[in-house]
């Protein structure tokens, strides 16, 4: 059997109620199977960054999982679907988005599935979130470069 890995997944929601859908998506990761969910950040509002369409809710989480990557990018897909998520052009709004960030130090980089992920340094709406629940992932340099983006805790 494969070993258990600590994978990182950042949670995003501009349509319908946001809210509800991100809190909805911690449920159904945590009902994955051979994926244990650890913790937890809260929820955190901020406007869409290269996108449009209301404000974000952003979350992130960490499991424990025996998928692979792209097992696990594939389970959330499908979690995705379920909540009504369609992709009619690059980062258009959506009712919900799930991104494998960080898969235990792993480097990956193929068509579908970059780890960690490329832009995750330059957000602040992964930042704080995954500062929140895994500070030693968060370097001060990182958290001093998204410092002027707005992201507002909400609970
Ligand atoms: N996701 C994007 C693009 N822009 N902006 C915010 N505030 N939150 C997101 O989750 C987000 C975004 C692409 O996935
Ligand atoms: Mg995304
Ligand atoms: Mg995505």
């Amino acid at each position: 059997m494969r070993a258990s890995v600590v994978a990182t997944i950042g949670l995003g929601a501009n349509l319908g109620d946001a809210p509800a859908t991100v809190r909805a998506a911690f449920a159904a990761i945590a009902a994955l199977a051979q994926t244990d969910l650890l913790r937890t950040s809260s929820l955190y509002r901020s406007a869409p960054v290269d996108s449009s369409g209301p404000d974000y809710v952003n979350a992130v989480v960490q499991v424990r999982t025996t998928l692979s990557a792209p097992a696990l990018l594939a389970q959330l897909q499908t979690i995705e679907a379920a909540a009504g998520r369609e992709r009619p052009y690059r980062n258009a709004p959506r009712t919900l988005d799930l991104d494998v960030l960080l898969y235990g130090d792993a480097h990956m980089d193929s068509p579908t599935l970059t780890i960690p992920h490329p832009r995750m340094q330059q957000r602040a709406f992964v930042l704080l979130p995954l500062a929140e629940i895994a500070p030693q992932l968060v370097s001060a340099q990182a958290m001093a470069a998204v410092q002027d983006q707005v992201v507002q805790r909400t609970e």
